[in-house]
């Protein structure tokens, strides 16, 4: 192997070397500036990680493709949040946050046993007014309130919320006691804020959010929560994989 072309491969490691600790470092204090705030230009950037424009785009590259920048043709850099989005797979919030490189936290905010609501008894598959589970969690993505979720449980799980650590994966909770959560019907509207809600999401008053309603079910297709979530309109994108309708010819007749 000649020695330029193991010159170029070292400064290619070099290079790596050098961007991977451009964008941890930005995105360190990023994790601190708030959104909209103007990054420094290019060149200010460059120079003060001793590096070339070229080693400072692709760095720059990264974070714009993981959310965390919007470059603004002809005004400048800022910082931004990823942008969450909920697809076909069955995730839970924590690992929602994770896949986006974001530490998830929650504030539980009320725990209860009551009375299910005829809604919740419904979806749960309950008598109406059959005693269930109710909790209410401010759920946080690096300190940045994200959502409000309030959940309902079928009261066997009583015991287990009660002794289990709720300001951490509920379903991980659930998980560990053996509940196999297997499916989930999610349905997603936009819904104004209540000024409660506005102001635990630090939203304006009558913002709007957008309405998650979720019921997860068992591999038995037994429901094991009913949660209705109010989030961030800012910071959730919700996308549904859709099918021909159901007998829609899969192929083109000739
Ligand atoms: C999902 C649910 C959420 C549920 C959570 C459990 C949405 C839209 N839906 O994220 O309501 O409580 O899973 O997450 O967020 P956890 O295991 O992180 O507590």
């Amino acid at each position: 192997m000649t020695t330029a072309f193991t010159a170029a491969i070292v400064e290619a490691q070099r290079g790596g070397a050098k961007y991977r600790r451009i964008v941890d470092a930005m995105l360190d204090e990023m994790r601190h500036k708030p959104q909209g705030e103007r990054l420094p230009s290019e060149r200010v950037l460059a120079e003060r990680f001793e590096v070339s424009r070229m080693t400072l785009r692709q760095a720059l590259d990264e974070l714009e493709q993981a959310g965390w920048i919007e470059r603004v043709h002809g005004s400048g850099t800022f910082v931004r949040r990823p942008v969450v989005s909920l697809g076909q797979v069955l995730t839970s919030f924590t690992q929602d946050m994770r896949a986006r490189g974001l530490t998830p936290s929650a504030t539980l905010l009320g725990f209860d046993v009551v009375p299910a609501p005829a809604e919740v008894a419904s979806e749960l598959g309950l008598p109406a007014g059959e005693e269930v589970v109710w909790i209410e969690r401010l759920r946080f993505a690096e300190g940045e309130p994200m959502c409000v979720e309030v959940s309902h449980f079928p009261i066997r799980f009583r015991q287990l919320l009660e002794t289990g650590d709720l300001e951490s994966s509920v379903h991980d909770l659930l998980r560990g006691s053996g509940v196999n959560i297997a499916s989930l019907v999610r349905r997603v509207c936009a819904r104004t804020a209540t000024s409660r809600t506005a102001r635990l999401l630090d939203l304006s008053d009558n913002a709007s959010t957008l309405e998650i309603d979720d019921v997860f079910a068992d591999d038995s297709q037994q429901p094991v929560q009913h949660a209705r979530s109010y989030y961030r309109p800012d910071r959730y994108v919700v996308s549904v994989q859709v099918r021909a309708h159901a007998d829609a010819p899969t192929e083109v007749r000739a």
